[in-house]
């Protein structure tokens, strides 16, 4: 195949590197390249916009696919003549294009698509104004029309403040101003290929767009970007085929109903709301610097994809192949950059900075001079790398940068570190006098605000259990009226059981009426890095363990065991915290030791099988077995004289002198296995009372749902609604002897 690639920036050499690796591809021209490219292209001198000019190279060289990276040809109408040629063209044609140039018409078919994105009510009137600001609600986003961004903007809480900002703007002569939703949450970009019919989304992606660390000055082309986001996997593991179904594909479809239909990349920018995903912009293009990480990711070759795409047979592509490593692109940018970009300058070190391991360096704005490479554009190069994880990810492409040398070059120093660090939280529902610290799966933990100075208070938290249920890695759509108050509420009941064990970490129920019944304020520890778990029957993941070798987190266990054999005594099998994103790993006693020091570990030990026994002499007058669980402790850093962000060295802390403070929720259907005492029987799966019921209805065939497929399983019936909750509410009863009652 012979590919005509279209551009001249990092994108477009990362486009370059990656058709340049596909078999398929015989031979790569780039219309213009740059010296980069140059290295896997035969480069072509002339403007990729000059619509005349690009379909004489591509008639001339009898090129196969030509594929456009940036916006300007497409505005022009490259594809257009490209396609009235008869030569497969990689991108939209210059009406479909108007997704990106237009933002009026994008709203109007996001609006006719029923894609869901901020809306901007444009007012002209005080009555407009009130009847938008009831529309969005708080907090209300006021923006004078026509103002740079930035200026003439108020967002406020109160309704009064938001009224009086938009009368001084419309008092002004041709006064308009524009209310908009306000769009809270981490931003993704998500590229969607797309023939006119079909879509097929590549990996998300975050960009940079602010040239300093921490999101500070002004807006540039985008300085760094990473994939995967762990923190999505987390909080949002259906989120790419939801951004599918009901942005992408809508999307598409309206473009073929309109007769202007879409191929090429669809890229969705979204920002992650606590009301949902909303559509920020749409792009017609492979985004910068995003495309760097996402193709270094990409292992299916490239250039039978967007053939693929040019042709329409998307639908007929077999899945795509990723690679399960991180990738991490960082922008060198010249001195001056973005205001007034330096050039001319000599870049040194490229090949060294190429020599680290998974690294490869992308050229921008660089051109030749007497052999030397020098600096030609603001933004210079990309270093891309790939590494197991975003840590490595990190160290390996800022070790690169620190190898290239160019004068007054800057870069960012945080790409993907709030990431790296489990910083990134989508919001959830505003609380008032809180801040949602992190958001987890089933539940939020947020830091009350001191009512007079807003200040966070550091020795609390308020943890609150939501009703979200989460099943075979997804967070059904579906939530279980009342799991959050049963799971907060037996909880609390069990710290009572377990007081003589160990003190807890809840100080307050008296919690805002949002979330009564559900949620507690509880002491703000230090956690130790442990999951403890304790397993009294062998079943789940310590079963899988003991198949594979006869041991559990490294003991031994004795021969002939079976599902649901009882042990005879409670063994420890701790596991890693594993990042956000990660599954937790078994951990070997040792391992504990050498996290936490010999006394802390032996302390946990003891304490968690302590906690299992006393549970299971409880739970058995009951008609229940308690399986296994697993429990989280933590320490008051008061407790050592240290602040709440000092480091601890837990190897120090004397158990017997320091609380060794039981935290999170404790002996719930979610932290343990509860089984029916008298259907208990080894060597088959056990009778649960947890959400079997909805995992049963997931993988019959009544829920037409594929448990291997990527989609998002779908919203459950009332019956098993009402059953999943009745199964949560019985255990409670039986457990407690007390009748549940909801906040
Ligand atoms: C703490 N989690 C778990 C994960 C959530 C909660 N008392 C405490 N002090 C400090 N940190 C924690 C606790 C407790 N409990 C608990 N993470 C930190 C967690 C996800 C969402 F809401």
């Amino acid at each position: 195949m012979k590919v005509l690639l279209l551009g001249s920036g990092a994108r477009e050499h990362a486009l370059a590197r990656s058709l340049s690796l596909d078999p398929e591809v015989g031979e790569l021209l780039a219309l213009p390249g740059n010296p980069g490219i140059a290295e896997v292209a035969r480069c072509v001198a002339g403007d990729p916009a000059d619509v005349p000019a690009v379909v004489g190279v591509a008639t001339t060289e009898g090129v196969d696919l030509v594929v456009v990276g940036p916006e300007g040809p497409l505005v022009a109408g490259v594809v257009d003549a490209l396609t009235a040629a008869g030569i497969p063209c990689f991108g939209p044609t210059a009406a479909a294009a108007r997704l990106e140039g237009s933002k009026s018409f994008a709203k109007e078919v996001m609006a006719a698509a029923g894609v869901p994105t901020a809306a901007a009510h444009v007012c002209t009137t005080q009555e407009q104004v009130r009847a938008a600001l009831a529309a969005t609600g708080a907090p209300y986003v006021v923006k004078e029309d026509g103002l740079a961004a930035g200026k003439g903007v108020v967002v406020t809480d109160d309704l009064d403040a938001a009224l009086e900002h938009a009368a001084a703007c419309l008092a002004r002569s041709g006064g308009r101003v524009v209310v908009e939703d306000f769009l809270d949450g981490p931003e993704v970009s998500l590229f969607c290929l797309a023939d006119g019919a079909t879509v097929v989304p590549l990996a998300p992606a975050q960009d940079f767009k602010r040239v300093g660390d921490g999101d500070s000055g002004p807006n540039t082309g985008g300085m760094g970007a990473y994939t995967p986001l762990p923190w999505l996997d987390e909080q949002h593991p259906g989120l790419v085929q939801e951004v599918v179904g009901t942005v992408a594909l809508p999307t598409v479809e309206e473009m073929a109903r309109r007769g202007t239909p879409f191929t090429g990349v669809l890229y969705v920018g979204l920002a992650l709301t606590s009301a949902g995903p909303r559509v920020v912009e749409f792009n017609a293009r492979f985004g910068d610097p995003e495309t760097q990480s996402v193709l270094a990711r990409l292992r299916t070759p490239l250039a039978g994809i967007l053939l693929a795409a040019a042709e329409g047979r998307l639908a007929e592509l077999p899945p795509l192949d990723w690679s399960p490593e991180s990738s991490v692109a960082v922008v060198v940018a010249a001195q001056g950059y973005p205001a007034a970009p330096r050039t001319g300058d000599e870049i040194t070190g490229l090949d060294e900075a190429a020599t680290v391991e998974g690294v490869h360096v992308l050229h921008a704005g660089t051109a030749l001079r007497d052999g030397a490479v020098v600096s030609a554009g603001g933004r210079v190069l990309s270093v891309v790398s790939l590494g197991e994880g975003l840590s490595q990810a990190r160290a390996r492409a800022y070790g690169a940068v620190h190898r290239i040398h160019l004068a007054g070059s800057h870069v960012r120093g945080d790409i993907a570190q709030a990431a790296e660090q489990g910083e990134v939280v989508i919001p959830g529902p505003a609380l008032p006098g809180h801040e949602l610290l992190y958001s987890g799966k089933v539940r939020e933990l947020y830091a009350p605000l001191d009512p007079t100075t807003g200040a966070r208070d550091e020795g609390r938290l308020l943890l609150v259990a939501s009703d979200r249920v989460s099943a075979y890695d997804h967070i059904l759509s579906t939530p279980i009226p009342d799991k959050g108050a049963v799971l907060t509420q037996l909880s609390l009941w069990w710290f009572d059981q377990l007081a003589d064990l160990a003190p807890h970490h809840v100080v307050s129920t008296a919690v805002p009426p949002e979330v009564a019944g559900r949620a507690v304020y509880v002491r703000r520890l230090r956690m130790l890095p442990v999951e403890c778990v304790a397993r009294a029957y062998l079943t789940g993941g310590g079963l899988a363990e003991y198949h594979a070798d006869g041991t559990v987190s490294g003991l031994t266990l004795p021969p002939g065991l079976v599902d649901g054999s009882r042990l005879a005594e409670p063994v420890f099998t701790p596991s890693t915290k594993a990042p956000v994103g990660e599954h937790d790993q078994p951990l070997p006693f040792e391992g504990v030791v050498a996290l936490v020091g010999p006394r802390l570990a032996d302390r946990l030990r003891d304490l968690t099988v302590r906690i299992l026994l006393r549970g299971n002499a409880i739970a058995a007058e009951r008609g229940i077995l308690i399986a296994d669980t697993k429990v989280e402790f933590g320490i008051d850093p008061a407790q050592l004289g240290l602040g709440p962000d000092d480091d601890i060295d837990w190897a120090a802390v004397d158990p017997d002198r320091v609380d060794v403070v039981l935290a999170d929720e404790v002996l719930t259907p979610d932290s343990s296995r509860f089984w029916r005492a008298d259907a208990w029987a080894p060597g088959r799966p056990q009778v649960s009372y947890d959400k079997q019921v909805l995992r049963d209805w997931l993988t019959s065939p009544a829920s037409g749902w594929d448990r291997g497929s990527d989609t998002p399983p779908p919203a459950l019936p009332d019956d098993v609604v009402a059953l999943t909750r009745s199964r949560y509410v019985e255990a409670y009863e039986s457990l407690t002897g007390q009748p549940f009652r909801a906040g």
